[in-house]
């Protein structure tokens, strides 16, 4: 089913596609095997809307607050907003950073962009200055579509500044006001304007064309890019959606932000889309915003993170809605505590679905059918009968059945090399194709897995990933800052937390102000660590390295380490 052995024939000759100076794509010989099967259909993520439309053009396809989408609503306005970007001189093939929130404009500039051949790159909306710079660098993006202001951040001037700073960056759309920045397209004036006039005929989007660039939470000091293409994220939102049994029924409401992999594909807002359901955008993940959402629009299937879900049962006790159309809640990205999840069913009178994913491609999903044990206590199975699974000890031999091991997975959505990154595929990619996912996890007779630990150097702040190397860096450009080890403190809140040992040449600055050091060198807030520990000096392995194990040790044994600075 989910296993087959690292010798299966895979060799890299013949690459189907790109063959591509930027990505490495699937060999030649698998493509034709994940054609054969069906996972990979000659289908376009542009044509969903369309092709939905041709069905059900009257059936509702997209809500924000008081606006409604039909499909047919829907394909005009992607197909006006493909016509407005390509006068302004969006081409296939370009990269356009997306940073939007949870509003319907993200969902109509997507599917435009797909139309187009261009390739959105999904930002969070988090993100700031030294993010938005590395992926205007790496993906020499000609466009930026941000929002005039979200959670009281004005984008407006840092998007000048960040255009000013990459001449590459020519088209800068912003959804609301541009108050007054020169050049800066406003959204609005893209649709709803002339009548729409026919795009010229190009090179048509093919199916295995590069699609989108989606990005890794990283262990690797700035974030990884992840090319997916037409075929494979499709099948990603469709497998999700065979598993979920979605159809036109369905009402699935997009909680976390869009641009996560989760929420756009797992099954999402494509998988609902391409079942011809209708997608509900949520605001904020505010417990009180969604559950009401969930009872004024008849929502049947949402996805949260552990971190909120017991916010969300204790509003479903208190707030008076009515949840009876909620069939499935969605839980994952971080691992959901096996006490929290047995709530979830009888709280909530819905379906628990535990979902472990990664941008990177392998999804699995607990059954709507498993026994309540398996769904309680694992993270799923994978999605598709293609979907390659080992387990390895860390010299790579695969562990016994039962024992636990490094996750490493190959399959037809799952990615075979980073984007205009070479230099990761030995350290993340088996020579076989297999990526190596940093996961400890162990395997049930069943296939099911359980998420036991992690391999990689990275901190899951309640779903939010980070790469402990990256911030280190930026804490070591601190002028009191010697060495710097970012490692996870439990916390049950968050399931994990940041904690920071600093061995310092003087006063260790508190917590409040390397948040401020950090968002002053441009630096996403989730970032800036939760607790500080100043150290004399950081423990090493044998090796010379950083033994981060032993700093974890010291925050488990007794809470504040050594000579503790606390938080
Ligand atoms: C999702 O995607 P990413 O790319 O932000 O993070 C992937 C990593 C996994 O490698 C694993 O370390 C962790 O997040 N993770 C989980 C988990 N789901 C993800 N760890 C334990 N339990 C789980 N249920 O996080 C993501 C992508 C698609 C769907 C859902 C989550």
């Amino acid at each position: 089913m989910t296993t087959t052995p690292a010798t299966t024939p895979d060799s890299p000759e013949g690459q189907h596609r790109p063959p591509s100076p930027d990505w490495p794509g699937w060999p030649a010989e698998t493509g034709e095997r994940y054609r054969a099967a069906g996972y990979w259909r000659d289908e376009l993520l542009g044509d969903i809307p369309a092709r939905q439309a041709a069905l059900r053009p009257d059936a509702i396809a997209l809500v924000d607050g008081p606006r409604r989408w039909t499909y047919a609503r829907l394909a005009a306005d992607v197909a006006e907003l493909h016509g407005s970007l390509y006068r302004l001189g969006l081409r296939r093939g370009d990269r356009v950073i997306v940073q939007l929130p949870n509003q319907a404009e993200f969902v109509l500039l997507w599917f435009a962009l797909q139309r187009l051949g261009a390739v959105p790159v999904h930002a969070l909306p988090g993100h700031r200055r030294q993010e938005l710079t590395h992926l205007a660098r790496v993906t020499g993006a000609v466009g930026y579509v941000f929002p005039e202001r979200h959670a009281r951040y004005d984008h407006r001037r840092p998007a000048a500044e960040l255009a000013a700073a990459h001449p590459a960056l020519k088209h800068t759309v912003v959804v609301g006001d541009p108050g007054g920045h020169v050049g800066m397209v406003p959204f609005a004036s893209l649709l709803g304007g002339e009548a729409p006039r026919p795009v010229p005929a190009e090179a048509p989007v093919a199916a295995d064309d590069l699609a989108l660039l989606l990005l890794s939470g990283g262990t690797t000091g700035t974030p990884k890019l992840i090319p997916r293409t037409h075929q494979d994220y499709g099948y990603n939102a469709r497998a999700a959606a065979d598993v979920c049994r979605l159809g036109p029924a369905s009402v699935y409401l997009a909680v976390l932000p869009i641009a996560f992999n989760f929420t756009m594909s797992c099954p999402g807002i494509l998988g609902t889309l391409q079942a011809g359901g209708t997608v509900v955008v949520c605001p904020s993940p505010d417990p009180a915003t969604a559950l009401a959402l969930v009872d004024r629009e008849g929502v049947t299937i949402t996805a949260v993170n552990p971190p909120l879900v017991p916010h969300w049962l204790r509003e479903a006790q208190v707030g008076g809605h009515d949840l009876s159309s909620l069939a499935v809640l969605q839980v994952g990205a971080a691992r959901l505590a096996d006490d929290l999840a047995r709530r979830v069913g009888p709280s909530l009178g819905c379906r628990l679905q535990q979902v472990f994913g990664m941008a990177e491609g392998l999804l699995n999903l607990t059954g709507l059918d498993d026994p309540d044990e398996i769904v309680c206590t694992t993270q799923g199975r994978p999605v598709s009968p293609g979907d390659e699974v080992l387990l390895v000890d860390g010299d790579g031999t695969p562990v016994a059945e039962g024992r636990t091991g490094e996750l490493l997975t190959r399959g037809p959505y799952t990615l075979r090399g980073y984007y205009r990154s070479p230099e990761l595929a030995g350290s993340h990619f088996t020579p076989d194709g297999f990526y190596r996912t940093g996961d400890l996890v162990r395997r049930l007779p069943t296939g099911h897995l359980s998420v036991v630990g992690r391999a990689k150097d990275q901190i899951n702040r309640g779903g939010e990933k980070i790469d402990a190397t990256e911030v280190e860096g930026h804490l070591l450009a601190h002028t009191a800052v010697e060495a710097a080890a970012l490692v996870a403190v439990a916390d049950t809140e968050l399931g994990e937390r940041s904690a920071a040992f600093l061995v310092c040449n003087g006063p260790a600055p508190s917590v409040r102000e390397l948040a401020r050091f950090l968002r002053d060198r441009g630096l996403a807030a989730y970032k800036a660590p939760d607790r500080v520990h100043e150290v004399t000096e950081l423990p090493l392995t044998p090796v010379g390295k950083i033994d981060k194990n032993a700093l974890r040790q010291r925050l488990q044994e007794n809470g504040t380490p050594d000579a503790a600075g606390g938080g």
